[in-house]
């Protein structure tokens, strides 16, 4: 079955009151008393563990996006000081001696699994972007002057990483997985997610069986280290090519079901609402198509002297085939050269030589993938400011 038929089956599930764990009734009650309301605690500690230095990171609330500027000059893999977080409460302390991950529901038998239990098993190692499926989002109000809610990310909110971990259906295989089974939900050990004053519970979403069995891992590394707090220590999913909400951190249960299941993070939050879509918002999963220049926007440069621009693209659906570049505010476009290994074919780094004149310019960069989708001059508007593939305006300045 494709994304697109499991969304919509589950869509009608949905609507039909077929719910486990979140029913249409409860998400209405809901909705009520907390539509859009923006949840930004104002916590005392911070809520991320790592240094979060000026250079490397933007902070955005219970978050930290990377500045595009840090990844120049970097390899392939995003490192982990400048990796951006995305909390939706606090980074938790867990202890690795005692954690232990439960695989249970209706669809499978029971079963613990210790962490050196899941090091035990074999072990697999793939490149991976976790995006968030916000990632962007503030070019909807900067770009193209539209009202949406949630964390206003520039494009720092992906990273690409090496995951080192075990494959799920090996662990849910050892498990006891019934072939009722059709759906599958990691629930994160961090505090529960309160919005508009509505306990929601732990951070989980559901995806699809085969989904687990296709390429989905339970990882303990990051870039050849034990994963780092922040990022979901001991263990976190990593769903390859989907949205980041789906690779939950701190794993601690994974719930295994014969029945459809539903959170708020598949039907109030990661459905895409507005006036294009259906009035129950449209459910989704994977991510989109993205390019970025590694500079920060407003960025100046020496007028008449050759400068180097570099950046990355990068599409869920494929490798990339080709980026244009344009330093002249989207008049005219040419071919950018793409450098650099490609492992997993997860993102392209590019560069491109330009000798701007004194003066205010417009960069902007344009990816196609290898399937042929290639980035809008402008983004689908959805209320929530999911998925923003657009090519982004980039002002910069000559000087001198
Ligand atoms: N348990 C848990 N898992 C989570 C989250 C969270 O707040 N709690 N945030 C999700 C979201 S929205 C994203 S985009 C990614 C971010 O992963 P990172 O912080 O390692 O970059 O983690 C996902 N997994
Ligand atoms: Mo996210």
């Amino acid at each position: 079955m494709s994304e697109r038929a499991y969304d919509e089956r589950r869509l009608r599930d949905f609507l039909a009151g077929r719910a486990r764990g979140f029913s249409r009734r409860e998400l209405l009650a809901l909705t009520a008393a907390a539509a859009l309301l923006p949840a930004s605690p104002a916590a005392a500690a911070s809520p991320i563990v790592k240094p979060l230095p000026d250079d490397l990171f933007r902070p955005l609330g219970t978050n930290a996006e990377t500045r595009w500027s840090a990844l120049k000059d970097q390899g392939y893999y995003v490192p982990v000081d400048r990796f951006f977080v995305r909390n939706h409460t606090v980074t938790p302390t867990i202890d690795a001696g005692s954690w232990q991950l439960e695989i249970s529901g209706s669809g499978t038998k029971s079963a613990f699994f210790g962490l050196e239990d899941i090091k035990r098993l074999p072990s697999v190692t793939v490149p991976v972007a976790i995006e968030c499926a916000g990632n962007g989002r503030s070019y909807y109000t900067s770009q193209q002057g539209q009202t949406v809610s949630g964390t206003a990310w520039t494009l720092g909110a992906i990273g690409v990483g090496k995951w080192k971990g075990v494959k799920l259906s090996t662990v849910l295989r050892k498990a006891g997985i019934s072939r009722h089974a059709v759906d599958v939900q990691p629930i994160g050990l961090d505090p529960n997610f309160v919005s508009g004053g509505v306990d929601l519970g732990p951070v989980r979403r559901p995806f699809p069986v085969r989904k687990a069995f296709d390429d989905v891992i339970l990882a303990y590394e990051l870039n050849g280290e034990p994963l780092p707090p922040d990022h979901g220590f001991p263990v976190r999913v990593v769903v390859p090519h989907w949205i980041g909400i789906s690779s939950i951190k701190w794993v601690g249960r994974i719930e295994v079901s014969a029945e459809p299941l539903f959170s708020p993070w598949n039907t109030q939050f990661y459905r895409l609402f507005g006036p294009d879509f259906p009035a129950e918002g449209r459910p989704f999963d994977r991510q989109s198509i993205k390019s970025a220049f590694e500079l920060d926007p407003g960025a100046t440069f020496p007028a008449g002297v050759r400068t180097r621009l570099t950046g990355r693209s990068w599409s869920a659906d494929g490798p990339i085939r080709e980026v244009r570049i344009s330093t002249d505010g989207g008049t005219t476009w040419r071919r950018a050269r793409p450098y650099g290994a490609t492992p997993g074919g997860v993102w392209q780094r590019w560069e491109y030589d330009w000798t701007p004149a004194a003066g205010e310019h417009v960069l902007l960069a344009r990816a196609t993938d290898v399937r042929g989708n290639t980035q809008p001059d402008v983004a689908r508007f959805n209320t929530l400011g999911y998925l923003f593939d657009a090519a982004v305006r980039v002002p910069v300045t000559a000087v001198g």
